[in-house]
């Protein structure tokens, strides 16, 4: 038997170890090794058309399974990585980068190597500021011991790693009878109690204290302790944009999504107007803010994540955000009755359109003659009615994102979207990742006609595999967004027949919509249609929009 695994065959094992199933990816010289290691591993691998595919997917499979990974070669395939790495790391997804290279023998005397842009090490160079820990896995004798860090960091931090497979090194053995250390983190006892005893002080004191969710609970896997933690004290829960779907949306505790005055008023005002708001997970920024518009008093605020945890003005140091979190649900804080509370407003529009908050056929809706165009309006009021249990919704950027905060997002049901980093071109790819890491969820993915064009062509891949996502394309004719914020020729588009491309892929099923009815008739047949993906194209007015984007625009625009 051998007394150690080589440097590749370790590095799957720890991927599986960690809950890695699948690697995303296309090969190369530099990592053809390790792919034959993968083709014997018991890891999946999924090839896609473009690395950019791959990296938008291995980040969706994070967000779903709580790792991914994508495998590529040096820089011509590194390089196009560097900007779903990116997105990663702004929205904390932990995905790991594993990039083959030259060999360690090779690079003596510096030779001109193909795919070499300037040093050998400026692929590592650049992703050094893309993730939050990286290794050249140049010498056998800390290998292992780099993969173990790598590999924690990311899982401690929930952000991107680069791992570098110099391909002479992948086959050779590492140290022998190496374990992979316990990396268990534990708070500061002290700091701890400390910070329940102010939290919970100020949480019982509170008049009117609300959840304010976001992605880090997502992240995290603690949706339960939020339920439970609204649930034991009857304390409301909003969530952000980049939340959306941190809790079921129907759940009586639910009030919406709060992002300052783009949202809904009554959420801003429930919000912004409470003696204590508890920020669980959240990141601050634009988009979550509402463009800045939001007004909320740190000096009224609870605010937990992983990297801080600061109450009213305290900071308290070494705190694990899973260790407050706990400490925070076994509390015995005060119950109260849940008062008078915004309610999401798709609750109440749900009704009306199909009587019943959780149903999963089209039932009929509102009677309008359905001859009419289709607008963005009634394009999401229809999806809203179709989403289920095991639909994970995702969207792109543009109006699919904008339109999508505003979808009634059912139980357990997944929201992916790239809503802080935004960019386009995440929803196609991302739908494989999604379903790959849960073969149980049937994407609905939303896309505009502009990212369509940048990587829809993942449909090949799609169709490889055979998943079956549902795929709407919004097409108005180009970036519409931006039409709304300062239009010319830059914003227009080649019109592609996008529902014919299932005859060029030779796979699955388009329809083409251009009226209530034809949209009714798509849906009900793709909600049949399990066998393969179906594209829907929506044909709307080039400068039709949803509500949520007429908000943001007015606010951009002032700002430009
Ligand atoms: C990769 C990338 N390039 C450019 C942008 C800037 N941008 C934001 S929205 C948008 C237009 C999106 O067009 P489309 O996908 O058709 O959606 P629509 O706005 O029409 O709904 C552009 C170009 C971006 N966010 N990401
Ligand atoms: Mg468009």
């Amino acid at each position: 038997m051998k007394t150690s695994l080589s440097i590749g065959e370790y590095l799957i094992q720890r991927l599986y170890a960690h809950g890695v199933r699948h690697v995303f990816g296309l090969p190369g010289d530099y990592v053809l090794g390790f792919y034959d290691l993968l083709t014997k591993s018991k890891l999946g691998i999924i090839n896609t058309c473009d690395e950019q595919g791959a990296g938008f997917a291995a980040d969706a499979y994070a967000r779903v399974r709580g790792l991914g990974a994508v495998c590529v070669t040096y820089c011509v395939g590194g390089l196009k990585v560097a900007n779903t790495t990116a997105e990663a790391f702004a929205e904390k997804s932990p995905v790991v980068v594993i990039s083959g290279a030259p060999g360690m023998k090779e690079r003596e005397k510096n030779p001109l190597l193909h795919h070499k842009v300037r040093e050998f090490d400026t692929q590592k160079k650049v992703f050094d500021q893309l993730t939050i820990a990286s290794a050249v896995l140049s010498d056998p004798q800390t290998a292992f011991q780099e993969i173990d860090r790598v590999l924690h960091a990311a899982l401690r931090y929930k952000r991107p790693v680069y791992i570098e497979l110099p391909r002479d090194q992948v086959g050779l053995p590492g140290i022998p009878h190496h374990r992979p250390p316990d990396l268990h983190e534990r708070s500061n006892i002290h700091s701890l109690q400390a910070a329940l005893a102010e939290a919970s002080e100020m949480i019982n004191d509170a008049r009117r204290p609300v959840i304010l969710a976001d992605v880090e609970i997502h992240r995290f896997g603690l949706q339960d302790q939020v339920l439970k933690l609204a649930e034991s004290t009857g304390i409301p829960v909003a969530a952000t944009v980049l939340g959306k779907s941190v809790i079921g949306e129907q759940h009586p505790f639910y009030i919406g999504i709060y992002e300052g005055a783009m949202g809904r008023d009554d959420v801003r005002e429930y919000v912004e107007g409470s003696d204590c708001l508890i920020m669980l997970g959240a990141f601050m920024t634009d988009i979550n803010l509402g463009i800045y518009t939001a007004r909320l008093d740190p000096g009224r605020c609870i605010s937990a994540t992983s990297e801080k945890l600061s109450i009213r003005y305290h900071t308290y140091e070494d705190v694990r955000f899973k260790d407050f979190m706990r400490g925070l649900v076994g509390l015995r804080l005060r119950p109260r009755k849940l008062g008078k509370i915004p309610r999401p407003a798709s609750i109440a529009s749900l009704r009306r359109l199909d009587g019943q908050s959780n149903s999963r056929s089209l039932t009929p809706f509102k009677r309008e003659p359905l001859t009419v165009r289709i607008t963005v309006k009634r394009l999401f009021e229809t999806l809203n009615s179709f989403l289920s249990e095991n639909t994970v919704v995702v969207a792109d950027v543009g109006d699919a994102l904008f339109g999508a905060t505003d979808l009634f997002i059912r139980g357990r049901t997944e929201f992916l979207a790239p809503a802080y980093y935004t960019s386009m071109g995440f929803a196609v790819p991302a739908c494989i990742g999604a379903q790959v890491a849960n073969p149980k969820l049937r994407p609905l993915v939303l896309v505009g006609d502009g990212a369509f064009q940048m990587t829809g062509m993942e449909l090949a891949t799609v169709a490889r595999y055979r998943l079956n996502p549902i795929v709407v394309v919004l097409n108005n004719n180009g970036y519409g967004t931006e039409r709304h914020m300062q239009d010319g020729p830059y914003n227009d588009l080649w019109p592609w027949r996008y529902s014919r491309i299932p005859e060029v892929l030779g796979a699955g099923r388009g329809f083409l919509v251009e009226t209530e009815a034809d949209l009714r008739h798509a849906l009900t047949e793709a909600q049949r249609l399990t066998e393969s993906f179906c594209l829907i194209e929506v044909r709307l007015a080039q400068l039709d929009r949803s509500p949520a984007l007429d908000r943001l625009a007015a606010r951009l625009a002032k700002r430009l």
